[in-house]
């Protein structure tokens, strides 16, 4: 498969609701679209980088400088001359995604940006199979179960509140964001409330272990797991904490790969991981952290960066692998936005997800809605 050309969309999206964490208020999303183009066929990949390096390293900035001058040259320069081609310059032959990954291997870091290329090439190559992407990636289900994760809210009485809505939606877990300050109060609360429902929290990094005292606090009420307490590059510190918790540790934004993986599960960092294709630099790496996961018998489940329906779509297809057995962050998309970027709805019931059918990603762009929250588009050649 040669691709002939690329292009990099980039769009805003109000979101239905703030959306505060321990590192900020997110109100509305600059995505970073990719679309490659072969042989007649499209394939669609979201970079789920933001707009600032509150959560990882990466922007829409880097994502969109690193895929002009970099990426995008590596997958369109031209290659050796195709009689199939009739003559539209293409790049080098890119048989399957791990070619595509080969290539880019050198380029270090950035896998935000690699995981916008690598997806809209699983969604391409599918579709020029015919096949499922779900199904080419070896999924062994077409529902998955999806929780919730809930922002700071103004007050207890506000969570409370939330929370009663998600739980009478049927999603399958909750997950409350916290900080210092908004913690255990807050939990307290919850499980007081709602006794049975399986029950997380995420800091977002937001604490060092000075805060042991807090951290071993939350033990007390029976959530699933603790999400990324402590700083994003630090598994050391991780380690310690999670040898002195009763709660599995479920790590975020430190596992960029499979190989951060074997090291935190085999270092006792965690016992329990978040897997975001669009952090792990695309669905192959995204698939590694998955089997590593498994060989370790630790729990994983497909975390969310607020996608719109590209991505959300990518993330309902990697779910569909075996070890992907918690509820994960792939709410209705009908709770972010008024409108999104694709036809398809892809909305749970009962805290089910369908993946979509037909080949590929299974879906297809909304152009007007598209063009409504498109700020600028670039085309991408050889
Ligand atoms: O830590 O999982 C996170 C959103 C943006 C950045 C980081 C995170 C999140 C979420 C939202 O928790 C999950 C979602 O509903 O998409
Ligand atoms: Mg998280």
């Amino acid at each position: 498969m040669r691709i002939e050309r690329a292009e990099l969309r980039l769009i805003r999206m109000p979101l239905k609701f703030a959306f505060e964490t321990s590192f900020g208020v997110t109100r509305e999303r600059t995505i970073l679209l990719v679309t490659l183009f072969a042989g007649g066929l499209e394939g669609y990949g979201e970079c789920v980088a933001e707009e600032s390096p509150l959560y990882r390293e990466e922007t829409v900035g880097t994502a969109r400088s690193v895929l002009e001058e970099v990426i995008l040259p590596r997958l369109l320069r031209p290659g050796a001359p195709s009689g199939s081609m009739g003559g539209l310059a293409a790049g080098p032959d890119i048989p399957n995604p791990e070619t595509l990954a080969a290539s880019l291997a050198s380029v270090r870091g950035n896998r935000m940006a690699k995981a916008a290329v690598e997806t809209a090439f699983w969604d391409l190559w599918a579709k020029s199979l015919g096949l499922p992407l779900w199904q080419l990636l070896g999924g062994v289900r077409q529902v998955v179960p999806v929780g919730v994760s809930l922002g700071i809210q103004p007050s207890v009485e506000a969570t409370l509140d939330a929370v009663a809505r998600y739980v009478a939606e049927g999603y399958r877990r909750i997950k409350l964001k916290i900080k210092p300050g908004w913690d255990v109060r807050v939990v307290a609360a919850v499980r007081e409330r709602f006794p049975e429902v399986a029950l997380t929290v995420d800091a977002n990094s937001a604490y060092t272990l000075a805060d042991f005292p807090v951290l071993t606090a939350l033990d007390r009420f029976a959530l699933d797991y603790i999400e990324q307490p402590l700083a994003y590059d630090d598994l050391h510190d991780h380690a310690l904490l999670q040898a002195r918790l009763g709660t599995p540790i479920c790590l975020d934004e430190s596992i960029t790969s499979a190989a951060d993986a074997r090291k935190a599960l085999a270092g006792g960092a965690c016992r329990v991981i978040n897997i975001k294709v669009g952090r792990v630099g695309g669905h192959l790496e995204a698939r590694r952290v998955h089997d590593v996961a498994a060989a370790f018998g630790a729990p994983v489940w497909c975390g969310g960066m607020l996608e719109a329906g590209i991505g959300r779509a990518h993330n309902l297809h990697v779910a569909t692998l075996a070890n992907f057995t918690m509820p994960g962050d792939v709410a209705s998309s009908s709770r972010y936005w008024e409108a999104d970027i694709i036809e398809q709805p892809l909305e749970a019931a009962d805290g089910l997800q369908r993946v979509p059918g037909g080949p590929g990603l299974g879906v297809t762009l909304n152009r007007t809605v598209l063009e409504r929250v498109t700020l600028e588009r670039r085309v991408v050649t050889g």
